[in-house]
């Protein structure tokens, strides 16, 4: 049931989980899109990442929204409606809301229905005059998000730097469908930055396994969803950083040769055997700005913090 007050936006969305987990696993090398680590289970693992005391990330973008949320308004301008994609938990959306002038609405896109329902429900409870307008879809395929009657314009708002899970030609064409759906508005981004590999390696390979739960969730997922068999204990979590290609690379790999059932098939498994599950690619503040001017945007703020963890551009679209 849809809470009094919230719009729900007609969408296409087709659950491909079965489709994109049988193709991943029959390829050389085996993988599975991030994308499907965020079911309800997957969701409510990556907030407990997102509080774990290595992921300096979340902290360190929420006290720059906060430091900046007034500078940040301004730019937006008055009765924008803002649109996030991925909106996941929507607590960095509030800091925003709360600073805007009038903001005229709120479309919060996230692939995790059940868990956007319930977010935007406690929203809405919170923020009454607000029109509400959540959509449940994948915003990496390209979706028509139609404008919101009254809004001045619309402001993107992409935190948490999942552009970084994007490769950098993806990255660009998502870059440039965001300014194409923000014309004459513009995005607020957030990009982790490149630094010293052991942070990197520690927000990714927490000491409370967090995040080797969170990446073995899509074979929990599988099990749950797929009639699939996997014994988690047989995998472990990998999370490398590469320094050459700049990114995090995370994998599930095969502790033994093992046959798992999966949708009426078996998939094999050798000893050792990986499979790819996320890159997190990380930039510098001047090749993120490049990235985002070939995309087509005008790159204007940018605010980091002293220790030069993780950045917050604001791209204009126009
Ligand atoms: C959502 N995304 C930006 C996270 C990241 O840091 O790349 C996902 C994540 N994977 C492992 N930990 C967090």
């Amino acid at each position: 049931m849809t809470a009094p007050g919230i719009k729900t936006a007609p969408t296409a969305f087709d659950d491909s989980f079965a489709r994109c987990i049988t193709d991943g696993l029959s390829r050389t090398p085996k993988e599975i899109a991030c994308k499907y680590f965020y079911d309800a289970e997957g969701s409510a693992l990556f907030d407990a990442i997102c509080a774990l005391p290595e992921y300096y990330q979340t902290r360190t973008e929420v006290a720059l929204l906060r430091r900046h949320a007034g500078e940040i308004a301004a730019l937006i301008g008055a009765e924008a409606e803002i649109v996030e994609f991925g909106a996941g938990a929507l607590r960095k959306v509030r800091i925003l809301l709360d600073a805007l002038e009038r903001p005229c609405g709120y479309t919060p896109i996230d692939i995790s229905g059940a868990y956007l329902r319930d977010v935007v429900r406690r929203l809405a409870a919170d923020y009454p005059k607000l029109t509400l307008r959540p959509m449940v879809a994948d915003f990496t395929m390209p979706l028509h998000v139609p404008a919101m009657a009254g809004a001045a314009r619309r402001g993107g708002f992409f935190p948490g730097s999942t552009i970084g899970n994007f490769r950098p030609d993806a990255a660009m064409a998502l870059l440039r469908r965001m300014r194409d759906m923000l014309d004459g508005g513009g995005l607020l981004i957030g990009v982790d930055l490149v630094k010293d590999p052991a942070l990197l390696h520690a927000a990714y390979n927490d000491a409370a396994g967090v995040t080797a739960a969170f990446n073995k969730n899509l074979l929990a997922r599988a099990n749950r969803e797929l009639d699939a068999d996997f014994d988690l204990d047989a995998f472990a979590n990998y999370a490398p950083y590469n320094p050459t290609a700049q990114r995090i690379e995370m994998y599930l790999v095969s502790l033994k040769r093992q046959s798992v059932q999966l949708s009426g098939r078996t998939v094999e498994f050798a000893t050792g055997e990986a499979v790819h599950t996320e890159d997190s690619h990380k930039y510098s503040i001047e090749s993120f700005r490049e990235i985002a001017a070939r995309a087509g945007f005008l790159p204007r703020a940018v605010w980091t913090d002293e220790s030069r963890l993780f950045s917050i551009h604001w791209l204009e679209s126009r």
